[in-house]
C-alpha cells in the first residue's frame, strides 16, 4: 500500500515537472525576469549612420538605450516601425509601428504611436538616448521583437506642426539608419 502511495506520488511530481518545463518553453526569453532585445542599425544609401539599440523589459515598461553615430548635430527622429523586412533597405520597414491605429505624437502623448519615442539628440557625431516607455513591449500580442529601429535625418516635430506629414511621420526626413529587433542577452552598450 505504502509503496503504491509512493509511486503514485512520484508520478504526480514528475508529472507536474514535465508540465512546468512545457510552460517554460511557451514564455518568451527571460533571464532573472527581464526580456533584453537588440538592433544593429546599419547605414542607408551610404549614410555614414551606425548605431546599437539596447532594450530591456519587465513585461511591463521597456528601457530603451542607443548609442547611434554619425548623424548631424541636432535632433533626429527615432522610431519603431512596423516591418523588420529590409529588403530595399530602410524604406522597407514601412510606417511607424502603429497596432492601436492613433496619430503620430511623441513619447509622452495619449495620442502617439507605440513607435514614437521621439527624438535622439546628436552633438559631434554622437548620440546617447535613454528613456523607459510603458507602451514599447518586449512580450505578448504587441512585441517589437522582429520588426525595426529607424533614426532620421530630420527632426520629429512629434506631430505638433502644421506640416501635412506631422500626423503620420512628425516629418523626420530620409531613414538613415535601421535594423531588425532581436532577442538578446544582457551586454554592455557602451
Ligand atoms: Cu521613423
Ligand atoms: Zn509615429
Amino acid at each position: 500500500m505504502y509503496l503504491i502511495f509512493v509511486l503514485v506520488l512520484t508520478k504526480i511530481i514528475a508529472h507536474q515537472g514535465c508540465q512546468h518545463e512545457q510552460h517554460n518553453h511557451k514564455e518568451e526569453y527571460k533571464i532573472n525576469n527581464l526580456i533584453y532585445a537588440v538592433a544593429i542599425l546599419q547605414p542607408d544609401n551610404g549614410s555614414g549612420v551606425n548605431g546599437i539599440v539596447k532594450m530591456i523589459s519587465d513585461g511591463y515598461t521597456t528601457t530603451i538605450q542607443a548609442k547611434i553615430t554619425g548623424l548631424s548635430d541636432g535632433l533626429h527622429g527615432f522610431h519603431i516601425h512596423e516591418f523588420g523586412n529590409l529588403i530595399k533597405g530602410c524604406i522597407s520597414a514601412g510606417p511607424h509601428y502603429n497596432p492601436h491605429e492613433k496619430l503620430h505624437g511623441g513619447p509622452n502623448d495619449q495620442e502617439r504611436h507605440v513607435g514614437d519615442l521621439g527624438n535622439v539628440y546628436s552633438e559631434n557625431g554622437i548620440a546617447n538616448f535613454k528613456i523607459t516607455d510603458n507602451l514599447v513591449k518586449l512580450n505578448g500580442q504587441y512585441s517589437v521583437i522582429g520588426r525595426s529601429m529607424v533614426v532620421h535625418a530630420n527632426e520629429d516635430d512629434l506631430g505638433k506642426s502644421d506640416h501635412p506629414d506631422s500626423k503620420s511621420t512628425g516629418n523626420a526626413g530620409a531613414r538613415l539608419a535601421c535594423g531588425v529587433i532581436g532577442i538578446s542577452g544582457p551586454f554592455e552598450l557602451d
